[in-house]
């Protein structure tokens, strides 16, 4: 650790990647790229300022109103009154004893969903579920805001979890780069997204990858509403949102009326075709989904339609899907009718053909190396059975007992009156943040330990200030990656700031579960102890990592881990023998109909693929709300983290909104101009930018920004959140459908 005068430089690691940073006199004061990247992020150019940053929570502090009176009413407009560490912790101690005395563990929801930051050990998911573990168990959360939609159904459809797919199975880019001739990429694969892959990712090189794809003359379709979604040398079909399901029939329309299906595929490898078959043609419905039935719903003509099913056809033809698609109303409908398409083209199995999800959504996708997973802290088994779909949040604690469905089940949402969240921003990331704020309202307490006063932290009721990883000694690898990191605890803990392991270890011993939380072993005990277990498991797979002494002083390592050679491929053993190697669905078959799904009788949802409007398209546009608001991730910033300090630099906030010209010119609307978006759920403020790379009808504004005045009235950094709709997916999945809104938007 370095305290004095002298200036040290050290490499560290960060989900968007590793960088080089100056310490002097025991602070941070500059952050550089790291030499082996070829297309570093500039993520880390704020970290200096952010990291001693005025808005650091400095001291444990508890709202005034709670701590006087245990009222709920004040979260977000109380101030906070600084206590002493013994003393908060008691108080938290005794809460969370006096909620599972009266209310069981089952009042407590520790789903605390978030990337928090990287490292092994101080993941502070890990941490929290570990600690409610210890006293008792808490209600979880299933999935992610990323891919919950496509975790619930692609396993119906290929019988396979579907991030084991995406991480360990899909074809890797050299595979792509040797042998696709078309890359159908619906909502785009963007360097942008990739940027970042939870862990760490160290070398960027998606950029590299579409040069060489360039070199090679493959043809990259970025079909969606904006050009920016994929590398400049791809080409764009314009896309209303939400409307891929439709183009995707009319692709199979195509298929199947010029001859073009691979029959024999799909009676080899397939169930359900039939079915899918006579709503396709229109038996069921009277609607043939032809070209000339989707244009219009889409957007595009039906030429355009045509003469891509043909290329499909008669080239290795990839088709990717963003997570994007599935993050919206009906968005197990793109991900189902994807597979259905790729299956009636017949290239699923071989390399560089079929399907594929959520390249360059993280970085590590396509990356494709062998084994090796990383070291893990154990979080201890669960008592707690209640698990909810993680973004059925705001339905859950609005509406305790009430039956919901998800997935084949129903049951009663649990009665939460404790809260305790770590590393995540819920009033950054949930949907509909006005009436979450209304939700919030409802439990008894809630705990959250943050570095940063965040939207969330304002909006707590105990706020205990955790050290960033720059404050501790972690190991930093993803499995997706080949570097291996000692995190140096870089500078002294800011404020008053401790581990979140000490902090739990701190509430677990007042609750009498001191030592099953921590095992009886500090953080400095725990490091060597898992990293040796990583270590031998290294050792097991014949990858030879050095030992924690020789790590530290080297700080970092690029492992002999391998790619895959061009023998991964997707469902390869499966398309040579479906017999020998079925897949996991009750068919062993690819269900383009399925059974279980059909069974469990949803409208929302039913047995095959089918184009099911979302309440809020292009096709359904008002007057009020005549734009489609996607709010996609920022490319600045990783989510919400950071942003006190990004937020200081001139023209960040209020957060840009890029508009059509078309849309722009009726309103009086220039870049650089301030605007107001809205709609009935609420309003925020935006800083205009006007480009012709986005579809006319639809606006973007990015996420990132901290919800700043709650109550229904105009929020002043540009958070989209306040926009957008909190409906699950379908009853199946009940995933976020974050880009599913509309809005409009005014000159302020
Ligand atoms: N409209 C819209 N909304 C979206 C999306 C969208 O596409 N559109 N995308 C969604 C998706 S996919 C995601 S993943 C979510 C992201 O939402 P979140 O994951 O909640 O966002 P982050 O800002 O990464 O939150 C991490 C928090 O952890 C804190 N933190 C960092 N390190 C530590 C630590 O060591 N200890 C503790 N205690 N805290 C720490 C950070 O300061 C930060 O506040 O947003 C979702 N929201
Ligand atoms: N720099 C940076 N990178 C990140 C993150 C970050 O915060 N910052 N977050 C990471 C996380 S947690 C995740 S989950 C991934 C998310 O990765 P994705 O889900 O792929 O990313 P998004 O940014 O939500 O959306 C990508 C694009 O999809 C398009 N889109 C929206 N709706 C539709 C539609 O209906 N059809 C089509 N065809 N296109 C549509 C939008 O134009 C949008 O720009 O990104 C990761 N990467
Ligand atoms: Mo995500």
């Amino acid at each position: 650790m370095a305290d004095g005068p002298l200036k040290e430089t050290k490499v560290t690691s960060s989900h968007w990647g590793a960088f080089e940073v100056d310490v002097e006199g025991g602070r941070i004061t500059a952050a550089r790229p790291f030499a082996p990247d070829p297309h570093p992020s500039a993520i880390p150019d704020i970290l200096p300022a952010a990291i001693h940053h005025r808005s650091r929570v400095a001291r444990p502090s508890i709202r005034r109103g709670w701590l006087e009176r245990r009222d709920r009413q004040g979260r977000g407009s109380d101030e906070f009154i600084a206590l002493p560490w013994d003393e908060a912790l008691d108080i938290a101690a005794e809460e969370i004893a006096r909620i599972r005395r009266t209310h069981g563990n089952e009042a407590i929801f520790g789903g605390s969903y978030g990337w928090s930051s990287a490292g092994r050990f101080h993941h502070a998911q890990s941490q929290v579920h570990r600690f409610l573990n210890s006293i008792g168990g808490y209600v979880a959360s299933f999935g992610s805001y990323s891919t919950g939609c496509a975790q619930s159904i692609m396993p119906h459809v290929f019988g396979v979890n579907f991030l084991t797919m995406l991480y360990e199975h899909q074809d890797g880019w050299h595979t792509l780069a040797e042998h696709t001739e078309t890359l159908v990429m619906f909502g785009g694969i963007n360097p942008k997204n990739a940027q970042v892959s939870m862990g760490g990712i160290t070398e960027h090189d998606t950029r590299t990858w579409f040069d060489r794809f360039a070199e090679k003359d493959m043809h990259c379709l970025n079909i969606g509403p904006q050009r920016s979604d994929a590398p400049e040398n791809c080409a764009w079909l314009p896309l209303k949102p939400a409307t891929d399901t439709a183009l995707m029939l009319a692709l199979a329309h195509v298929l199947e009326t010029e001859g073009l299906t691979d029959h024999a595929f799909l009676a080899r490898c397939t169930v359900g075709f039939d079915r899918f078959r006579r709503y396709l043609m229109g038996e069921t419905d009277g609607i043939p989904k032809s070209p000339d039935w989707a244009a219009p719903i889409c957007g595009t003509d039906p030429e355009t339609i045509r003469s891509l099913a043909r290329r499909m056809a008669a080239t290795r033809t990839l088709i990717t899907v963003a997570w994007s698609l599935q993050r919206a109303e009906h968005g197990e409908q793109p991900y189902w009718m994807s597979a259905t398409l790729a299956a009636m083209l017949g290239q699923i199995g071989l390399p560089g053909g079929g399907i594929g999800y959520g390249y360059g959504a993280i970085g590590g996708v396509g990356k494709s190396f062998l084994g090796l997973r990383g070291m893990t802290f154990p979080q201890l088994d669960n008592p707690v059975r209640k698990v909810i779909p993680v973004a059925r949040i705001g339905d859950m604690l609005r509406n305790p007992g009430a039956l919901y469905d998800f997935n084949g089940r129903r049951e009663p949402y649990p009665d939460i009156r404790l809260i305790c969240w770590a590393g995540g921003n819920p009033y950054h990331h949930h949907q509909d943040l006005n009436a979450l704020h209304e939700a919030w309202q409802k439990p008894e307490t809630i705990l959250v330990n943050e570095p940063w006063w965040t939207a969330t932290a304002k909006r707590a009721d105990i706020v205990f200030p955790a050290t960033t990883p720059y404050e501790r000694e972690d190991i930093g690898r993803s499995n997706l990656d080949d570097y291996l990191f000692h995190m140096p605890a870089l500078i002294p803990p800011q404020g008053e700031a401790r581990d979140d392991y000490d902090i739990f270890a701190g509430l677990a011993a007042r609750l009498g579960a001191g030592e099953v939380f921590t095992g009886g072993k500090t953080s400095a005990e725990w490091i060597p102890e898992l990293y040796a277990e990583y270590r031998r498991l290294a050792a097991e797979e014949g990858i030879e990592v050095p030992d924690l002494d020789e790590l530290r002083g080297r700080n970092w390592v690029k492992l002999p881990i391998r790619r895959d050679g061009p023998n991964r491929t997707l469902f390869a053993p499966f398309r040579e023998d479906p017999d020998a190697a079925p897949l996991g669905t009750p068919s062993g078959r690819i269900e383009i109909f399925s059974e279980t799904v059909a069974g469990f009788g949803y409208d929302d949802c039913p047995g095959h693929p089918v184009w099911l409007p979302p309440a809020e398209w292009l096709g359904a546009a008002t007057e009020a709300a005549p734009l489609h608001l996607v709010s996609p991730q920022p490319g600045d910033k990783l989510h919400s983290q950071l942003e006190s300090a990004l937020a200081d630099l001139p023209g960040v906030r209020p957060a840009t909104l890029v508009i059509h010209p078309d849309d722009a010119a009726p309103r009086g609307i220039a870049t650089g101009d301030l605007l107001r978006v809205h709609n009935a759920r609420g309003a925020c403020r935006a800083r205009a930018a006007l480009s012709d790379g986005i579809r006319p009808g639809v606006v973007a504004l990015p996420t990132g920004a901290w919800y700043g005045d709650p109550g229904g009235n105009i929020d002043p950094d540009g958070n989209p959140n306040v926009l957008t709709r909190d409906v699950g997916t379908s009853r199946l999945a009940q995933g976020s459908s974050a880009h599913t809104a509309l809005v409009e938007v005014a000159k302020l």
